[in-house]
Parts: C-alpha cells; structure tokens; sequence
C-alpha cells in the first residue's frame, strides 16, 4: 500500500471535526481530566449518558501522574478498593485497609475506561467561561490551550450542556469563573467559593462525598475542587477520596437524568 499524506491529513481533520459537532450539544461536560473528572466520565458514559471531558493540557491525569512529591505511587484507603478494581488497576495491599497501586497504570486505566465506555475526551482546549442562561449553568465556553498560552486575542467558541462538572483541582477554576464574573451566590457557607483549608487527611477525605455536591443550578463539584469550593481540608496523597467523588457527581447527575 502506498501512503498518500494527504490521505492521512483529511483523516485526522474530518474525524476531529466530527469529535468536535458531537460535543456542541451534550448532556454533561466535564472540566478537567484529573481522576475525579475521568472517573465521573467513565461512570456516565457507561450508563449511556452522552458526555464531554475537556483537559487543558496535553495529556489528563491530573495530579495522579506525581503520586507524591514525583514518587509514581498512589495510595488508597478501602472504601476506594471496589473502584479501583473494577478498573482493572493491580492494587498491592499496604497495611489495614491501605493499598498502593502504580500511579502511570492507575491514569492509562482510568483514561481507557472512560475513553472505551464512549465519554469524549478533548484535550489541548481551556475551558475559559461558561454560558449563563436564565440563572442556569447552560454549557462552556473554549478555546485552545495555546490560544491561552500564546496570549492571543482569538474568540472561542461555547457548548450546551444540561449539567457541568467542576474537576479543576485545587484552582475550582469553573466556580470561580461563575462567582467572579456572574457575582452569583454558590451553595457554599460564604455564598462564593470558600477555599481549602490546611491538610488534615482523614477529615478531608471524608468531607469530600459530602462536598461533592450542584453548588449553581447546573454546576456540579467533584474531586479536589470540592473541598475548595465548599472550604474542605486538603488530604495530601491519597487518592481514593477523588475517585469517590467522581462517582458521586456521576451518580447524582444521573439520577437528576433519569428523573
Ligand atoms: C480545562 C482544566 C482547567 C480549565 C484545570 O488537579 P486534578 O488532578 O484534580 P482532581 O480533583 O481530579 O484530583 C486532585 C488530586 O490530583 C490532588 O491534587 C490531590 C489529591 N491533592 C491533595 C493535596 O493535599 O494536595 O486535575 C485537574 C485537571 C488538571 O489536569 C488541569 O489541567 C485541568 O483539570 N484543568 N482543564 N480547562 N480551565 N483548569
């Protein structure tokens, strides 16, 4: 067979462009690829809910990849185990009720899962405002990362959605874009968002299914994002509370779905 490059240029442009179409109207987008965002998506998309996670940079995974301080190991706690199972990770048992598992292997699986149960997965595009509507969270707003990065007045391009997803991390980046720019009131303590508190892990792990909560009608918080939107302590590196509050946000979202 001989290869034809522009053959190969009009693969990649056709099939994004169609990527791109499909996410113009979703059911839920989700902002940030860490493992709150990728197992909300693996969790939604597996019950055939039609789903969009957008990731700034070039690859997802968050702050999984380091495990702590660029050791590639994470750690998890039991109430995780299921989960981290049912994503096919080898996990080593610690002591009582801790496990480790491979921090590279834990992205790549949760990134397959997701990709493989039909999510849609963007990279590369900065989610840089949301779309407002009638007191309701309604889509994103987007550009590509190096639009960003470059400092270029481009303008972006915006989504509809019927729920958003909050899996920016520690930044919360999407309820501070709401708070800032729209001076609503967030269903938080203070009304806006709180910000996180110091570490104390058993605590803020703990806090995190309860703070995984819609915080703007249409605004979901997940992962590390919830705990700084609703002033949660920080946990340090373990990583099972993440993915239990991606799980979370999946859950209730899909019940909002089917109701
Ligand atoms: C597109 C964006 C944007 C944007 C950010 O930080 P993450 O790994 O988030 P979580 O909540 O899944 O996991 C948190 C965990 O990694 C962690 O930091 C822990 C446990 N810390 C504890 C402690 O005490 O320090 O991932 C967030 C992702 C990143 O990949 C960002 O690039 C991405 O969101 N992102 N993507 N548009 N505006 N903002």
């Amino acid at each position: 067979m001989k290869i034809d490059e522009t053959v190969v240029s009009r693969a990649i442009i056709e099939r994004y462009t169609q990527k791109l179409l499909s996410c113009l109207d979703v059911d839920v987008e989700i902002v940030g690829g860490g493992p709150a965002g990728l197992t909300a998506a693996h969790y939604l998309a597996k019950h055939g809910v039609k789903t969009t996670l957008y990731e700034r940079k070039l690859s997802v995974g968050g702050g999984m990849w380091g495990g702590a301080i660029m050791m590639n190991e994470i750690v998890f706690q039991e109430q995780a185990r299921p989960l981290f199972e049912e994503f096919g990770i080898r996990i080593n048992p610690y002591s009582d009720g801790y496990y480790t598992a491979s921090s590279v292997e834990c992205v790549a699986a949760l990134t397959l899962q997701a990709c493989q149960a039909g999510a849609n997965i963007i990279n590369l595009m900065t989610v840089e405002d949301v779309v407002l509507h009638e007191d309701r969270v309604s889509g994103l707003v987007l550009n590509w990362t190096a639009v960003d990065i470059a400092g270029l007045h481009v303008d972006p391009i915006a989504t509809r959605s019927k729920y958003v997803i909050d899996c920016t991390g520690h930044d919360m980046e999407v309820a501070n874009i709401l708070s800032c720019k729209a001076g609503v009131k967030l269903v938080t303590p203070s009304g806006e968002p709180v910000g996180e508190k110091p570490m104390w892990a058993d605590v803020g792990e703990n806090q995190l299914i309860g703070h995984t909560i819609e915080v703007y009608p249409g605004l979901f918080v997940a992962g590390m994002a919830a705990n700084a939107v609703n002033g949660g302590y920080r946990m340090g590196a373990i990583f099972g509370g993440m993915v239990l509050s991606g799980r979370r946000a999946g859950e209730l979202i899909l019940k909002r779905l089917q109701s």
